[in-house]
This record gives C-alpha cells, sequence and structure tokens, in this order.
C-alpha cells in the first residue's frame, strides 16, 4: 500500500487557486491568486504538505502575460518545487469565438483557433510539457443554428492538423462536455464522441474524462473501462457535482464513485494487463466559496484515500465471486475495501517520507494564508482579489 502511494500523484490547475464565481456573482478572497506567480506559489505549498502534486496544470490565455517567457514561468514553478504539466490552450474566451473555434463557420474564428494552438504548443514545448489538453466550448444554443455535420468535420479536420504539428513529446487531450456553454449541441458531447475525434487526429490523442461533464446517471466507471481496453484514455479532471459541472471538491458529494473510478483502473492494469501508467489525473475544480488552498489539500489527500481504498480489493476475491455468479459476495469485496480507515497507512507514508502528518492542519499552523493574504491585498492596493476569470 505504501509503495503504491508513492505511484500516485495528481496535477493542480492553476485556474483552481484565483477567484472565481458564478454568473451571478463573484466572492472575493484576499489570499486567492490573481498571478501565475501566485499561483505557483500556492501550488507548491500544497506540494511541500501533501507529497502528491508535483505539477500544476496552466492555461494559455491566463498563465503566459505578455513580457513573460514559457521558461521564465518554468523556473518560477521550479522555484516553488513544482513543474509546468498540460498546457490548456483557450478557445473560448476571445470574442472571436462567439459562434466556436475549430467548428465555427467563421474562418476567421478557425484561424484565430490554429493561431492559438500554434502558441500553445510553442509555449509546451519551451516548459517541457507533454500533454495538450483541449476543450471547447463550440457548440449551437438553437436548431438550426448552424450544420452540425459540417462541424464535425471541422473538428476532425482542425484536430489532425495540430496532432501532425504537435512536437513529439506531448500528447493530444481531447475533453468532452455535455452542455455549457453551448446549450442546444456541443461539438464534443460525450465520451464517444471524443474517442471518435482521437482516433482521427491520430495515435497520440487521447480522450480526457472530467467526472463533471456527464449526463445525470452517466456511469463513469463503464466508460472508463471502455476507453481503457480501446487505449484511449489519456487522462482525468477530478471533481465531484451534485447537478452539473459543478466544480465541487473531488469526493464531497460521491466518494464511492471516484472510489469505483480508481478500481476501474487498477482492474484494466492488473487483471487485464492494460498500461495505465500514462493515464494523468489533474484536479479541476473552482472552489467558489471554500478557501481555495484548503480545498486543494483537501481534494489532493481525498484522493490518495480514494486511491488506497481502491487498492484493498482483493482482487483474487473479487474473481472468484465474479466466476461463482456469487454478486453479494463480489459486490461485498468493494464495500469492505471502501469501508476501511486508510488513513493510518496514509500517516504511516507521510512520516516515512518527511511530509507532516496532517497536512491541513499543518497548512493551518503555517500562517500562509493570513501572511498572503495581507500580502497580496496590499500589492492590489487594498483591491480585492481580481479573477483570471472574466
Ligand atoms: C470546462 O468546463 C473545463 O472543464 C475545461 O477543462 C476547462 O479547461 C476548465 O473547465 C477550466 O475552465
Ligand atoms: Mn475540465
Amino acid at each position: 500500500m505504501i509503495e503504491r502511494l508513492d505511484t500516485f500523484a495528481i496535477e493542480l490547475p492553476s485556474w483552481g487557486f484565483a477567484d472565481t464565481g458564478t454568473r451571478f456573482g463573484k466572492y472575493v478572497q484576499a489570499a486567492a491568486a490573481s498571478t501565475i506567480d501566485e499561483k505557483l506559489a500556492d501550488a507548491g505549498m500544497v506540494h511541500r504538505l501533501t507529497g502528491c502534486c508535483p505539477s500544476v496544470a496552466v492555461h494559455v490565455l491566463w498563465d503566459f502575460p505578455a513580457g513573460r517567457s514559457p521558461t521564465q514561468i518554468a523556473d518560477v514553478a521550479e522555484r516553488e518545487g513544482v513543474r509546468i504539466g498540460s498546457i490548456n490552450p483557450n478557445l473560448f474566451q476571445d470574442q472571436v469565438f462567439k459562434y466556436g473555434s475549430a467548428c465555427s463557420p467563421d474562418p476567421e474564428a478557425r484561424a484565430a483557433a490554429d493561431e492559438h494552438i500554434d502558441r500553445s504548443m510553442a509555449i509546451g514545448r519551451d516548459v517541457g510539457s507533454s500533454a495538450l489538453s483541449l476543450w471547447f466550448a463550440d457548440g449551437t444554443n438553437y436548431p438550426g443554428q448552424d450544420d452540425i455535420l459540417q462541424r464535425k468535420r471541422r473538428m476532425e479536420d482542425a484536430l489532425a492538423r495540430w496532432h501532425q504539428a504537435m512536437p513529439d513529446s506531448m500528447e493530444m487531450l481531447v475533453e468532452y462536455k455535455p452542455f455549457e456553454p453551448a446549450f442546444y449541441h456541443t461539438d464534443i458531447a460525450d465520451w464517444g464522441m471524443a474517442a471518435h475525434f482521437a482516433r482521427k487526429a491520430g495515435p497520440r490523442a487521447k480522450v480526457l474524462v472530467d467526472t463533471g461533464h456527464h449526463l445525470p446517471g452517466a456511469n463513469i466507471e463503464h466508460i472508463v473501462s471502455f476507453l481503457l481496453s480501446e487505449r484511449l484514455l489519456g487522462g482525468f479532471h477530478f471533481n465531484d457535482r451534485k447537478y452539473a459541472d459543478d466544480d465541487l471538491t473531488l469526493g464531497s458529494i460521491d466518494p464511492y464513485a471516484v472510489f469505483r473510478i480508481f478500481l476501474a483502473i487498477r482492474i484494466a492494469g492488473e487483471r487485464h494487463g492494460f498500461e495505465t501508467r500514462h493515464v494523468g489525473y489533474t484536479v479541476d475544480q473552482s472552489h467558489n466559496l471554500k478557501p481555495k488552498i484548503e480545498a486543494m489539500i483537501q481534494t489532493a489527500t481525498t484522493a490518495q484515500e480514494l486511491f488506497l481504498k481502491a487498492q484493498m480489493v482483493d482482487l483474487d476475491h473479487l474473481v472468484r465471486a465474479q466466476d461463482a455468479m456469487a454478486i453479494v459476495d463480489a459486490e461485498r469485496c468493494l464495500r469492505d475495501a471502501f469501508a476501511t480507515d486508510v488513513r493510518p497507512a496514509l500517516r504511516e507514508w507521510r512520516r516515512a517520507r518527511g511530509l507532516p502528518e496532517d497536512p491541513l492542519e499543518a497548512f493551518r499552523e503555517s500562517g500562509y494564508e493570513a501572511r498572503v493574504g495581507a500580502e497580496r491585498q496590499a500589492r492590489r492596493g487594498g483591491n480585492p482579489a481580481s479573477s483570471s476569470y472574466a
């Protein structure tokens, strides 16, 4: 168990440290990060305390301001004890993308998307990132607004072009989402479409599963098993939800679902011999109400706990029960593992790795939140934090 924990890492999102809101408003926090330097400092803090968050996903438009080279930003990350992880282009915020990016009927929008992806890949090359993580807001709001089939072709063409231009060191992750911001149709609405687009794009394109991007009731571990067996699973964006893409803290609503996802990955690897080491885990949450860093620490430690619980499942016993069609016994294998208190094992791992036994307590004792809150407020001239989200 302890050794397995050493293999577990989860990437932090730079945007999770900044003030965010809903379309109804935004509640600002004094300690929220507003620059990439602040985001990397916060991520470094989370990694120092948890030992399992060595990389940070970055958003191109929000994190690479004019006048700062990508290598300078990578140096800041290194100084903070983390590295730059996946590169997330922004194909949704510019006015030119009003009717979509890769799928837009407007050739100017498609050209702008090409240009932004070129820039994102150059950044990826410069900072040594291994993933170009693509999420598209592309879609339409009304029946008849655009030709859906034509948009599918445009997406296929764009992804194939980008795949060909991608540095050898990178892989392409294709994320799906059923709705929002498009409310009639979304060009990559589900995992099947993402798998199709990834296959068409080329061998280095894989599907990214954001746990919040499913219609209610979807069986995510089924999707995960399916994609792994097709060698098409590239990674995850973890968050929890009750209704839609709520971006709540991992495991806060349905920890059993996360446990089942980790178990599906373990079964595909251990029982069926599929490669699972390349599957990247990333947090994709936006904490509107919780203090950002505490929420991230909570997320990372919860992820470790649920991962460990999935390692506790007695696979031999499970297989025997399945072969005997002993449903109650099979399910009990899962429930027993899920009910196991793995926190003592985690504390032991942390002790052995020179980490604080209780990262959240250690964070509170450090006084970091109050200190950076005061510094950041002062730097902003007393103004509340400004968000990287519009
Ligand atoms: C979209 O909802 C998403 O999940 C994508 O991954 C974006 O990159 C991220 O949220 C942040 O906007
Ligand atoms: Mn996401």
